[in-house]
């Protein structure tokens, strides 16, 4: 039974939860572990499409660097119907740099994503001191925020491929618990299921695309991979009907994920 399509109002319950605790929540009320990866040119466009996909998704995923017509006043709006929808909001930035740069690019500039995004996407290669600075400055929010460590990629050749770098991954994020509630990752980290595991590369009719980038099937992903989470894009973004495409990903993903998660 999927829940109704009625926006419920989330108040200000959000603000005294952590975000491990809040994405918890929406996973068990909205029965969806459906992530939208909204990678679309227009945040216009995207306001519209997550007030109609809204009560499908847990989470959204977007690249704020590719919209040609971002503003703070959009973005605020588009954090609103989060909090309307009950879903999270994700900038898929891809932190890489070191831990007094990636500061700034999280807090300033044209896109001050920490007032907005209540969780990033981090590089680990340049070692923990990107998650360190990454959590002193959003201390600085009134807001419960949080980041998903790449450990694996879904594209061809990545060179994540590699034990000892996953074992990186593992190790910074249980000792920034706080901060990093999960992984971007293609298999299972970590026994400890304080860490949501999200997956991208996901289609039920495509193998790949001519970039690099693979597919598996949700229940592939959720099943062979250890997957939680399902980023899901142009699966659903260039189908026909984008908000039923949305609902078959949502049910397919939930039903494989309380089979085998037993939630
Ligand atoms: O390993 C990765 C990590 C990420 S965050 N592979 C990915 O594809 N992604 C992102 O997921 C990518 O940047 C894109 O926004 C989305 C996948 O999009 P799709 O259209 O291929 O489903």
């Amino acid at each position: 039974q999927l829940p109704s399509s009625k926006p419920e109002i989330v108040e200000t319950k959000h603000l005294s939860m952590s975000i491990r605790e809040r994405f918890q929540m929406i996973l068990k009320e909205k029965k969806t572990n459906l992530c939208l990866s909204a990678d679309l040119p227009s945040l216009d466009e995207i306001i519209e499409l997550s007030k109609q996909i809204g009560p499908n998704i847990c989470m959204l995923k977007i690249h704020c660097d590719i919209l040609n017509d971002f503003s703070m006043e959009k973005i605020l709006q588009l954090k609103e119907i989060s909090r309307k929808f009950n879903f999270l909001l994700l900038e898929d930035r891809k932190f890489a740099d070191i831990g007094n740069t990636v500061k700034s690019q999280y807090t300033k500039g044209l896109f001050q994503i920490s007032q907005w995004a209540d969780l990033v996407t981090v590089h680990i290669l340049p070692g923990e001191g990107i998650v360190e600075a990454l959590e002193q400055a959003a201390q600085s929010i009134n807001e419960p925020r949080g980041c998903l460590l790449i450990a694996q990629m879904s594209s061809k050749g990545a060179l994540t491929d590699n034990e000892d770098y996953v074992k990186g991954a593992v190790q910074c994020a249980k000792k920034y618990s706080n901060f990093v509630i999960g992984f971007i990752s293609q298999s299972r980290l970590t026994t400890d299921n304080q860490f949501l595991h999200c997956t991208p590369g996901i289609h039920l009719n495509n193998t790949g695309d001519q970039l690099g980038q693979q597919y598996v099937t949700p229940r592939q992903a959720i099943d062979g991979r250890g997957a939680d989470i399902l980023i899901v894009g142009r699966a659903i973004l260039d189908s026909i009907n984008r908000v039923k495409t949305a609902e078959e990903y949502q049910e397919e993903g939930y039903r494989v994920y309380e089979q085998l998660r037993h939630v």
